[in-house]
């Protein structure tokens, strides 16, 4: 490590001291419980990636309706919580930090994962035109009811119940996901959104359901401890918006004032990365003024460079965390990297979850 290696120089994220720039992002790997409950195998997998400057993990729903797909977990019951709070300690006792990703799949589900059968509901009864995995494989969404004013207030109490139960579960702060095409971006975006209410219209009304979890989020965590994920280009999910800069700017500077612990913004979805959302996500960080994460198909070199020309505080990796528990070290040292295996990314055992090899120091002197 040079002096200037900005990667692994600490840097203050509200409250916390995160030890280095290397972050984990959010990733769904479907290796949950039928019901929810975290496996026991994800107490190893996160202990050990607790050396990633701060763990963000896997999408986890705040309800039974926030669910869309088969085995993601979740926290809305006290034995989640408790399941969750070994995880957590793992970490902590690694000398690592994580925040808990709460979520809401909105229309991006199927009836056959939620309860007794119920349709998804959304901002819209437009249905998406996507897909969900459930026990049958890939299959088109359900179509979804719109939520109506007592459904917004069911919601964010589910909200508030999970901000909750990720204290009792010993988090160190919470990631509200308002991306990807998932409820609260459905809120967010005028492709989805065709409400007449005050939830619906302006970019205001669009961003008052993000704005009221965020103040249900704040009866449990201050705001220091909360972040929030945004994908302004709308890539996944059928998202998209018809003016992505005005209306993102004016989300940016809400969450700017807000004081949040971090934006954490994708950047650019793997797999469909044509750079031609670079020149908006450049104009947006304009807008946002606290602690950024980048996040979207970012290599050590690329990382480096957002990091130094101060444009990120830091960056978030998935693929490469999945398949090196010990990023930060390998980075650190130039050293060789595992390759991740797809087949292995959703759902599944310890094989592509647990039993990636960490870097041994005989390796380690070699690089
Ligand atoms: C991949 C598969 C299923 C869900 C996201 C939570 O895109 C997800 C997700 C990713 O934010």
């Amino acid at each position: 490590m040079t002096d200037q290696d900005m990667l692994f120089s600490p840097i203050e994220m509200g409250t916390i001291t995160l030890p280095n720039r290397v972050l984990m992002a959010p990733l769904t790997r479907n290796r949950a419980q039928p019901d929810g409950m975290p496996s026991d195998m994800a107490v190893p997998y996160y202990r050990q990636r607790a050396s990633a400057g701060l763990i963000l993990t896997e999408a986890t729903q705040i309800s039974e309706m926030g669910k869309g797909y088969i085995n993601t977990p979740g926290i809305h019951t006290e034995a989640q919580a408790a399941k969750w709070r070994e995880i957590t300690d793992a970490v902590h006792a690694e000398g690592g930090r994580i925040f808990i990703q709460l979520w809401h799949v909105g229309r991006i589900s199927h009836t056959s994962v939620l309860p007794d059968g119920r349709q998804p509901v959304s901002a819209t009864a437009k249905p998406a035109k996507a897909q969900t995995f459930t026990h049958d494989g890939f299959v088109d969404c359900s179509d979804p009811v719109a939520l109506d004013a007592d459904g917004i207030k069911e919601t964010l109490n589910d909200y508030r119940e999970a901000a909750r139960l990720a204290k009792v579960a010993g988090f160190d702060g919470v990631e509200v996901h308002a991306a990807n095409g998932y409820l609260i971006e459905q809120f967010l975006q005028d492709s989805v959104n065709d409400r007449t209410d005050e939830y619906g219209g302006s970019v205001e009304n669009r961003m008052r359901f993000l704005q009221e979890a965020l103040d249900v989020v704040g009866e449990h965590w201050d705001a220091d401890r909360i972040g929030v994920r945004l994908s302004p280009l709308g890539q996944a999910n059928d998202g998209g918006d018809s003016d992505p800069l005005t209306h993102y700017s004016a989300i940016y500077k809400m969450l700017s004032d807000r004081k949040l612990a971090y934006l954490h913004v994708l950047e650019s979805f793997p797999g469909s990365d044509n750079g031609e959302g670079q020149d908006l996500i450049d104009a947006l960080r304009d807008h946002y003024d606290g602690f950024y994460m980048a996040n979207g198909g970012y290599d050590v070199a690329r990382a480096r460079e957002v990091i130094t020309s101060g444009r990120a505080d830091a960056v978030t990796f998935g693929r490469p965390f999945i398949a090196n528990p010990d990023l930060p070290r390998r980075f650190n040292l130039d050293a060789a990297l595992n390759e991740p295996d797809p087949d292995t990314f959703y759902g599944g055992d310890e094989k592509g979850y647990i039993d990636y090899p960490f870097l041994d120091d005989h390796e380690a002197v070699a690089s």
